[in-house]
């Protein structure tokens, strides 16, 4: 990772305040400064993404047996679906579409029959909303790292945000997670269609970080190198209302 050791972060890191400003410069150095790393939880939320990004980079979330998923499943709740949803949802989502654009080669835009037909990955993952509660279940789609693979994903990009048909609820994640092996956009739970209280048609699951980050309805990716200049230039809707960009767990 450019250079920088871990155990130099380490010893930034667990050294106290001199050491979280020592943290802090470091993680400045090396591009490690999460969007909403400014304000005053800002070193706290620097800390922590600098450190799981060097520590955990790669590691995968834990993946359990199908005896271990759980039933009944809890959805949490969601505002009422408009009624662009609602039409979409009458002709089976054979309308619905997913947009890919920014900074990738070729802008795309993609029917869900097309998206049923790139490779998938199935995996058995723990789902645990902030609040609290949490679940296990089954969840097959295509890996984003795919959908970036074929669009052309350019290698400035450093971000890809994504959008729900909710238009309040949009989202991001880092290079790492976007292009890691469990990062899926999902259309399958437990061996059916994703049901539509889970985010069907079609969910991303980032199953390294909370709840919130695996936002349900997705219409819309969007590859970036800067979050600036999306809603107030956190990185997502969650930091506005209190919560971090970075959920990693
Ligand atoms: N579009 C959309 N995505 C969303 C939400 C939402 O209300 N709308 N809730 C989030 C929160 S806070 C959590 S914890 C999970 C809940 O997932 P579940 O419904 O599968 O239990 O979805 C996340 N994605
Ligand atoms: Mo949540």
């Amino acid at each position: 990772m450019n250079g920088i050791s871990r155990r130099k972060l380490l010893a930034g890191g667990l050294g106290g305040a001199a050491g979280l400003v020592t943290a802090d410069r470091l993680a400045r150095r090396y591009g490690l400064i999460p969007p909403d790393g400014g304000g005053i939880y800002g070193p706290g939320e620097t800390l922590t993404y600098a450190a799981q990004r060097l520590l955990t980079r790669h590691s995968m979330a834990r993946e359990f047996a199908r005896s271990q998923i759980s039933n009944p499943p809890f959805a949490n709740e969601v505002a009422p679906m408009g009624e662009v949803f609602h039409r979409l949802q009458k002709e089976a989502f054979a309308g619905w579409r997913l947009a890919v654009d920014g900074m990738v080669a070729r802008p795309a835009s993609f029917a869900l029959d097309q998206l049923r037909g790139f490779p998938r990955r199935s995996q058995i993952t723990h789902l645990a909303c902030e609040e609290g509660w949490s679940y296990i279940a089954e969840w097959t789609g295509v890996p984003l790292a795919y959908i970036l693979k074929i669009t052309g994903a350019l290698p400035q990009a450093r971000y890809v945000v994504y959008r729900s048909i909710q238009s309040d609820w949009w989202d991001s994640v880092d290079m790492a997670d976007a292009l890691h092996p469990q990062t899926i956009l999902a259309m399958w739970m437990n061996g059916g269609p994703l049901p539509v209280e889970f985010g069907g048609p079609l969910r991303l699951r980032v199953p390294r970080q909370l709840g919130y980050k695996s936002v349900k309805y997705i219409t819309g990716l969007t590859v970036t190198d800067n979050l600036k200049r999306f809603g107030k230039g956190l990185g997502s809707a969650s930091p506005e209302g209190g919560y971090a960009w970075y959920a990693g767990i």
